[in-house]
């Protein structure tokens, strides 16, 4: 699209540019190949420059969707996400997006119209302060009111959205902006800076290595930061030299393989019983890219009271924050562990590790799957059903409520990236979207979305999106009449009172087709495999609509604020008695 025009003798050349083409030359010279978006008047111009380049525009159903699968592809690729959206609503709905993302170190890249510069501040129609608006909830954000800023500023937001902890950005860009020819020179097309690789404190080091050597009971905490730096085979010969076990974090699932030997399994308020005892009693902690939410720690001040820490975490500001740490290793965790592995000697825990075998034993929460069906549908089945067909090798986006609980659970993750969920927000309505953006970002993988019938009902407009774009997930909607989540707090906690969370649906089945897409009822245990295939037969996406048992609740619990072996258990004995059998 260039314009080339003489100029006096010298033949000087002109690139003559609007700010809506530089939009998308910035987006192309980012390596960006999709952005999910919703046109109106303050972006019009960039939309008609969207039709001359090579960028695939999904055009979802509501901005927030747009900014979920903006995130999804991210969390599924490790590149960054492109949402769109007009001035005013468009901009404001992409809100719980974006602080979705930030909430998850998520790397994305916002873009919104704004009204023209000369009406700024006037409150113009759909006129919004969207810089003012997202400030706590993005990395970096500004306004752009010249053409001449807009390539600069798009660099800025693609490296300012990587580069350390990854981060949402916003570019807000005036209409005029967007109108206005300008020259231009050519710019370089941009390569992503390499990790951050200051050196790590080699005193610090030192001391890690002397308690690492020192300890009798360590355990690994594993979170999101894995992911992030990529340290998977860096934490697998950890973790095997020092033979020390892992716990996971929501967000860590999936950076170390569920069916490795020193896998323990989820930490947390919803984690495994033996998990949370480990940490109780261990007399070091690990703590490799995470950050000690309240949901990992319970009580923090009764948080692993025996125990030393050792903080490896790329944020510093992170360090110290919730839990008071013995030696912080600030920087890239790939090279941190890289550096401790030069030097850790190989180290026996088996006492240790059969002591956790041990506690498994007599307090597991795997066997529900196992349970006679006797009329019953529970969510674990069909989660453990689902796993077992896909191999764990499944993508899967959840949403959040019982069933997110239930799937990290359940389901046991063996490849990175494979486990997409709003840990740190907590957003209802995420998973559908982020399972369509993760679709788009791995096309030769099988994609789930599992979601509640709570959360499904505020982003299944995007049904009409996966059908326009023919993109194929499988969305398996645990229907429990309820909002579950919140319902069983309401039993634990308020007396079984359930105010404002039973919740009608629709038949998703008659939903997924007036979409043009397939749905299927599910009421019986029998019929979930055959259901599951179906899904993973066809190529439309199909909405599977599990009818599971209404009032169950997700065990373990520590109470919010309690102390993180003081769990609630499930009632024993009961029909889903609890036991340590897993069939793997
Ligand atoms: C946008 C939003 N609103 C409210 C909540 C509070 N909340 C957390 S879980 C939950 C219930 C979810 O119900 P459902 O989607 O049916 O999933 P279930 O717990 O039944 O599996 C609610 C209302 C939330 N997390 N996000
Ligand atoms: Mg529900």
């Amino acid at each position: 699209m260039a314009f080339f025009f003489e100029r006096g003798a010298g033949m000087e050349e002109l690139m003559i540019r609007t700010g809506a083409q530089l939009i998308w030359e910035s987006l192309v010279r980012n390596h960006a190949t999709i952005v999910f978006g919703y046109p109106g008047g303050a972006i019009l111009p960039a939309y008609d420059a969207l039709l001359d380049y090579p960028i695939r525009h999904v055009l979802v159903r509501h901005e927030q969707s747009a900014a979920h699968m903006a995130d999804g592809y991210a969390r599924a690729s490790g590149r960054v996400g492109v949402a769109v959206a007009t001035s005013g609503p468009g901009a404001t709905n992409l809100v719980t997006g974006i602080a979705t993302a930030m909430l998850d170190s998520s790397p994305l890249v916002c873009i919104t119209g704004q009204v023209g510069s000369h009406v700024l501040g006037s409150d113009a129609f759909q006129e919004i302060d969207i810089v003012g608006i997202t400030i706590p909830i993005t990395k970096y954000n500004r306004l752009v009111t010249r053409a001449e800023d807009i390539s600069a500023a798009i660099d800025d937001a693609f490296r300012v959205a990587t580069s350390g902890r990854p981060g949402p950005v916003l570019i807000d860009i005036t209409k005029d902006a967007q109108q206005a020819s300008i020259d231009c020179g050519e710019r370089e097309p941009v390569n992503p800076a390499p990790p951050a690789s200051a050196p790590i404190d080699a005193d610090a080091l030192e001391r890690a290595l002397t308690l690492i050597r020192q300890a009798e009971r360590p355990v690994i905490l594993a979170g999101r930061g894995v992911l992030l730096s990529g340290a998977y085979d860096q934490l697998s010969e950890f973790a095997e030299q020092t033979s020390t076990p892992v716990a996971m974090t929501l967000l860590g699932i999936g950076g170390f393989a569920a069916s490795h030997p020193l896998n323990l399994g989820m930490m947390g308020m919803h984690g495994e019983a033996w998990v949370n005892q480990a940490i109780q009693q261990a007399d070091l902690l690990l703590a490799f890219g995470m950050r000690f939410d309240d949901r990992v720690t319970g009580d923090p001040r009764r948080y692993a009271p025996l125990a030393r820490k050792i903080h490896a975490e790329l944020d510093r500001t992170e360090i110290n924050k919730i839990i008071p740490v013995d030696v912080a290793l600030v920087g890239d965790l790939a090279a941190t562990l890289e550096q401790l592995l030069d030097r850790v000697p190989a180290i026996d825990h088996s006492k240790w590790l059969s002591h956790i075998r041990e506690l498994k034993g007599d307090a597991s929460v795997k066997d529900i799957q196992h349970m006679p069906d006797g009329g019953h549908l529970y969510a674990a089945h069909v989660i453990h059903d689902i796993y077992r067909i896909t191999q764990g090798c499944a993508i899967v986006a959840t949403d959040v409520g019982q069933h997110q609980m239930w799937e990290a659970q359940y389901y046991r993750h063996e490849t990175p990236r494979s486990l997409i969920t709003s840990g740190g927000l907590g957003t209802m309505g995420f998973g559908f979207p982020a399972a369509l953006g993760a679709k788009f970002a791995r096309p030769e993988s099988e994609v789930w979305a599992i979601v509640g019938d709570g959360g499904f009902q505020m982003t299944q407009a995007e049904l009409a999106t996966a059908a326009q774009e023919r993109v194929k997930v499988n969305i398996a909607v645990i229907n429990n009449g309820y909002l579950g989540m919140v319902r069983q707090w309401q039993e634990f906690f308020y007396r079984r009172r359930y105010s404002a969370t039973p919740i009608s649906s629709p038949d998703y089945s008659l939903l997924a087709r007036a979409h043009g897409l397939k749905g299927v009822r599910i009421d019986k245990r029998s019929e979930v495999e055959p259901a599951v295939r179906y899904a993973r037969d066809v190529k439309e996406t199909v909405v599977l609509d599990f009818r599971v048992e209404q009032e169950d609740s997700v065990f373990p619990m520590v109470p919010a604020g309690a102390a993180l072996d003081a769990m609630i258990r499930r009632e024993t004995p009961s029909v889903l008695a609890e036991s340590a059998l897993d069939p793997g």
